[in-house]
């Protein structure tokens, strides 16, 4: 293993010191900053107990006014409270869907998007019983991506990706009248429920929440990843690099920062033209480095081993090394800061979708009509920005560490084949996964998933409880920024295998993979619900029986929470490091921790001390061993 280390949160947060050094020298403001000028936060807010849905309020709730204007109390606001926010989540990553299938729709063998993955499109068209016979692939990708649309507004029916679940998991939600119609009614539906004088019941209002996060982890985030792989290849494991380093002094730097793939893969097939690399050296470059941040970076990365300049809540780093010419973004997870703090380096902050516009930033419109052209436009804008650098600003901490990306499921299939002791043929199957965990090698999975907050230590959460799991013979798989904060440390470089306790290090050594795996974005969560799928059919458990949990211990986002829902909504027990706004009713927390479990075999856990959050974890895990005699 030679001279493997991992980079410590110190050593990175004293890279970022140095940074806002830069920062101040040019009178950049920061998030550390504004952190303190919000703090403390407003505790009705921070409770859920402010209501401003009506004109009669807002509303907030203390023990001289324990109802609103209305009559609606806590319980009923923090409820409503949370709902919104499921749909918001919900929203967001369906919409993302949405843009995949209207990309796949305009996919073109003379065009800038093909199907990179014509075998994935079949399967997915004999699952959705479309025929394909003699068809011709690009008919059969606009087929497809119309009956995909369909899903958002059809109105009868429940969501076709449902069917991949096991049968007792879809009789759970059809008897708890949550399995997802029409991904937009869901949305619509939850809006309807919160509006004022509807819904404020907690169990009917958490119903719903299980329901829209459904729809969008067995809808909209399944649209998302599927027909992403379609159109831009299924992972396969792939080296990269994380961390600032990999951004490159002597590089036109090109940083893409958002969700959808359509655009950042457009970017990366420009940035690798040779007549854009000339042109970036007319400049006086040496060449064009493009690297991401967020889950735009995940989707690069795991597709065509970009580098990873960091994850959420180092966005601003990125132009604080004063050698970035052009930070592109296309929606969600970008900070409006970009737009000012650009102003104060020479970076060109490039928003891209009507979805996200923002002050300050250089909008060059992006559509798959137009993406060839467009791209092109980002491109050489950067290369042009280049001579406008102000070399004395230019500090780029030398951090990075390797990193073994792209474990797709199907990909993740394939690499576990060689540890099985099977007699029989197991090949394409979880089962020499069950066999790891059924045998103890491996004790269970956790999915360390979700984004950084300064509630908590950027960052370390996700660091410290990976290694902390790994060390207990416990697999991680991660996505979003808790994958990036694993590469960024160096978990995702195979030489972390001696990180691991003995069983895992055995199986990361047959298989040649790291102990934390990357399975992708945010939306790509969907990916390890169709796992879990898997293992509960080939193991004839139930999901909830299995050795798993989840966990978000940094989250932030709207989308964490319609993410959080889902994964418990299919079983999964999943643990919070940060409170979903809802300590201010008992009835709204006693449902998420405990109440749905009646509903759908699992529930919340809510932990803001790390440490403990963990330990809870892996007792869980261990619960779930012994209960089913493992
Ligand atoms: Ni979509 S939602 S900060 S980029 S994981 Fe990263 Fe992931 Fe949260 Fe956003
Ligand atoms: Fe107040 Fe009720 Fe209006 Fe909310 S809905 S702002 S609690 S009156």
């Amino acid at each position: 293993m030679g001279d493997f280390k991992l980079t410590t949160v110190e050593e990175m947060e004293a890279a970022t010191n140095r940074l806002l050094e830069t920062g101040a020298k040019v009178g950049a403001d920061a998030w550390q900053i504004r952190v303190k000028n919000q703090t403390p936060h407003c505790k009705f807010g921070e409770q859920g107990i402010c209501c401003r849905i009506c004109a009669m309020g807002p509303c907030r709730i203390t023990p001289k006014a324990p109802r609103g204007i209305c009559g609606c109390d806590a319980h009923g606001i923090v409820g409503r409270n949370y709902l919104k926010f499921t749909a918001g989540g919900a929203a967001t990553h369906s919409d993302h869907g949405r843009e995949i299938c209207h990309t796949l729709y305009a996919a073109d063998p003379n065009g800038a998007y093909k199907v990179k993955d014509p075998e994935k499109l079949i399967r997915i068209a004999k699952e959705w019983g479309v025929e394909t016979e003699g068809k011709d692939i690009y008919d059969l990708a606009h087929e497809m991506a119309e009956l995909a649309l369909m899903e958002y507004g059809k109105p009868f029916g429940v969501q076709r990706w449902l069917k991949r679940a096991p049968e007792h998991t879809q009789k759970l939600w059809h008897d708890a009248e949550i399995e997802p119609r029409a991904i937009d009614r869901e949305v619509a539906a939850s809006l309807h429920m919160t509006h004022m004088g509807c819904s404020s019941k907690p169990e009917a209002l958490v119903r719903q929440s299980l329901r829209a996060g459904l729809a969008d982890g067995w809808g909209g985030s399944m649209c998302g990843t599927e027909f992403s792989d379609v159109l831009f290849g299924t992972p396969k494991p792939i080296d990269t690099e994380a961390n600032l380093g990999v951004m490159n002094a002597e590089n036109v730097n090109i940083v893409v920062h958002g969700h959808d793939p359509s655009l950042s893969e457009m970017v990366c097939e420009y940035a690798d033209d040779p007549e854009m690399i000339a042109y970036a050296k007319s400049m006086g470059a040496k060449g064009i480095t493009v690297s991401g941040v967020c889950c735009t970076s995940n989707e690069v990365a795991m597709r065509r081993g970009i580098p990873m300049a960091g994850n959420f809540l180092q966005q601003e780093n990125v132009v604080l090394t004063g050698a970035c010419e052009a930070i592109v973004v296309d929606v969600q997870c970008i900070f409006p800061a970009l737009g000012p703090l650009s102003k104060c380096f020479h970076t060109k902050f490039i928003t891209t979708s009507p979805i996200a516009q923002m002050p300050d930033s250089d909008y060059i419109r992006f559509d798959v009509g137009t993406a060839a052209e467009k791209a092109k436009q980002i491109v050489m804008t950067a290369c042009e920005n280049f001579k406008n650098r102000k070399p004395d600003l230019v500090y780029i901490p030398d951090m990075k560490q390797k990193a073994t990306v792209g474990y797709s499921l199907e990909a993740l299939v394939k690499v576990l084949d060689g540890v099985t002791n099977s007699q029989v043929d197991v090949t394409g199957t979880t089962k020499p996964l069950l066999e790891c965990v059924t045998s103890g090698v491996i004790r269970g999975a956790v999915a360390m998933v979700g984004c950084n907050n300064p509630k908590i230590r950027p960052d370390y959460a996700h660091i410290e409880m990976m290694k902390k799991l790994i060390a207990n013979d416990i697999v991680v798989v991660a996505s979003g920024c808790s994958a990036q904060a694993a590469a960024k440390a160096g978990l995702m470089d195979k030489s972390a295998k001696d990180l691991c306790g003995a069983g895992l290090k055995r199986v990361c050594e047959l298989a040649d993979i790291p102990p934390v795996l990357h399975m992708g974005s945010c939306v790509d969560i969907s990916r390890m619900m169709i796992l879990v799928s898997e293992l509960a059919k080939d193991s004839g458990l139930k999901i909830s029986q299995l050795p798993v949990v989840g966990c978000a211990p940094e989250w932030m986002s709207e989308k964490a929470v319609s993410i959080g829902n889902y994964v418990v909504a299919t079983g999964i027990d999943t643990f919070l490091g940060v409170d979903p706004y809802v300590s201010g009713s008992s009835e709204m927390g006693e449902w998420l921790t405990n109440g749905v479990r009646d509903w759908v075999e699992a529930a919340y856990t809510v932990e803001t001390d790390i440490d403990k959050l963990c330990d809870l974890m892996i007792e869980r895990i261990e619960e779930k061993r012994t209960a089913i005699g493992i």
